[in-house]
């Protein structure tokens, strides 16, 4: 009997879902996990003995550590229990303790297995909204959080809302993290570029997004909304609060949302800049809930915490009518609501230990040691792609990422294409086979045509760094020495 035809195929599935791409997971990754799965089954098969992957920003995975204070207030509000067993104050602290307590007393049931409100446990909601109020020195109203499964469906969510057609674009950074393409390309929009400028770090100029804004018009395209991550990913670049003030404008007298992706808000290396959230940057200027709808997204998976896998973040949603606000109360239900861990989570990345809190010294001494350790190998590895021979480097001043421009010479782009591969992918995979370190090309993130790219994160040990620069050097040298016109 001939096979049945397959009911479901790649021509008839939705198209959305083909056209959508994400490079941090993409074809380079699947072939690392293949040398991965190679080496285990016969070591000695490659040049190196270990794959290092510098494709994504999930710290833990690569080693760090969580933060004590935050594991065991998630423990014991997860196993409550413990909590009336004798010795308790011997295994955690006591502000550990009493903080458990505190968020068990606001969870319905204190149980940390039923669902909650869906927009996110009231009392949590609170006290994020508390912390927030705390950074900017301007009140947040916790009924404006949203507490959602990380950054990503936020995103998603805030894509669905504004996306009517491929009519209606979206303004996005060029380079951008992938979560905006494709959930542009998901939810059926237009991605309407802007193009930062790598001469002035990663520079984000207003006449750059009023000439696109522009261009898009007269194409007929409903611009609905800016995309600004700061600081950036993958350009690592952390925005003067000057420009700030010209974004905010920039959007209100064009009448765009503005969607403030704000994750990587703890992750500073450097003495000059300081984070200033857009909300707070808006209302410093005197302006109000009805001057502009504001999109705040934050996420326990990035800062110094890194808590990618425990799946929390929330968004502020500021500047919207009622109205508007209930449909995404209802699109929130739907999901009916975010897993609790990462809930609680969400509101201890914004209420850490406070000065003179029992875990305080500890906690800052877990938190500061993290961060000054990324501040160094952000260092160490941009100083090391600026010694290579036709490689330039940006400063990292914020996020996980180095996006260094590859100046590559003629004929490694004629040896790229004659195995139809861009030169950046060529680079990434040469470099992959020959030392185990995997990188994501740039034109996974976009960048101007003819330039090419690699995106590689700061987070591997940092015992590990040595080893890395100098893989990374021997391989550049002998590819340089192939291809050099
Ligand atoms: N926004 C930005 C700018 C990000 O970099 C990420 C994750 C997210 C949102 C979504 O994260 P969560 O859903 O976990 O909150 N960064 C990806 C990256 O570039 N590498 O790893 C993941």
């Amino acid at each position: 009997m001939a096979p049945a035809a397959r009911v479901v195929t790649a021509e008839s599935i939705n198209p959305k879902v083909l056209q959508c791409e994400y490079a941090v997971r993409g074809e380079i990754v699947i072939h690392a996990q293949r040398l991965q799965q190679e080496l285990q089954n016969k070591p000695g098969s490659h040049p190196f003995d270990e794959i290092l992957y510098c494709n994504i920003g999930n710290p833990q995975s690569l080693g760090q550590q969580p933060i004590t204070f935050f594991r065991e207030v998630l423990a014991l509000c997860d196993h409550p229990s413990l909590l009336d067993k004798t010795g308790i104050h011997a295994l955690f602290s006591a502000d550990a303790i009493a903080r458990a307590r505190q968020i068990l007393d606001v969870i319905p049931g204190k149980a940390t297995g039923a669902y909650s409100h869906s927009q996110g446990i009231k009392g949590l909601r609170d006290a994020i909204a508390a912390g927030i109020s705390y950074r900017d020195g301007f009140p947040a109203n916790p009924d404006d959080i949203f507490l959602t499964d990380g950054a990503s469906p936020a995103v998603h969510m805030m894509m669905q809302l504004l996306i009517r057609s491929e009519k209606d674009g979206i303004l996005c950074p060029i380079p951008q993290y992938p979560l905006y393409s494709a959930s542009i390309a998901l939810h059926g929009g237009s991605l309407v570029p802007y193009y930062l400028d790598e001469s002035t770090g990663w520079g984000l100029e207003i006449a750059e997004l009023k000439k696109q804004l522009d261009d898009a018009r007269s194409k007929g395209v409903t611009v609905r909304a800016l995309v600004v991550i700061n600081p950036g990913n993958p350009t690592g670049q952390v925005l003067a609060e000057e420009n700030q003030k010209q974004i905010v404008d920039f959007c209100k007298n064009e009448g765009l949302v503005l969607l403030a992706d704000e994750v990587y808000q703890e992750n500073i290396y450097v003495d000059d800049k300081k984070f200033n959230s857009f909300k707070k940057i808006a209302r410093s200027m005197g302006y109000g809930d009805e001057d502009l709808p504001l999109v705040s997204f934050q996420s326990v998976s990035k800062g110094y915490h890194g808590e990618c896998g425990k799946r929390g973040g929330y968004m502020e949603v500021t500047g919207f009518t009622a109205e508007v606000r209930e449909q995404i109360y209802k699109a929130a239900s739907v999901n009916l609501c975010s897993n609790i861990s990462g809930q609680i989570l969400a509101s201890l990345v914004m209420n850490p230990p406070k000065i003179g809190d029992k875990s305080y010294e500890s906690f800052n001494v877990e938190k500061q040691g993290i961060l000054s350790s990324l501040a160094r190998r952000a260092k160490a590895l941009q100083d090391a792609f600026n010694s290579l021979e036709g490689v330039t480097c940006n400063k990292t001043e914020g996020a996980m990422y180095l996006f260094p421009c590859l100046h590559l010479p003629n004929r490694a782009i004629q040896a790229a294409k004659a195995v139809n591969a861009a030169p950046d992918m060529f680079y990434v995979r040469r470099l992959l086979d020959a030392t185990g370190i995997v990188v994501v090309p740039g034109s996974g993130f976009g960048q101007v045509p003819g330039t090419w790219h690699i995106r590689c994160t700061i987070l591997p040990q940092e015992d590990k760094i040595p080893a890395i620069i100098s893989r990374l050097k021997t391989f550049h040298e002998a590819f340089m020495g192939e291809y050099r016109d």
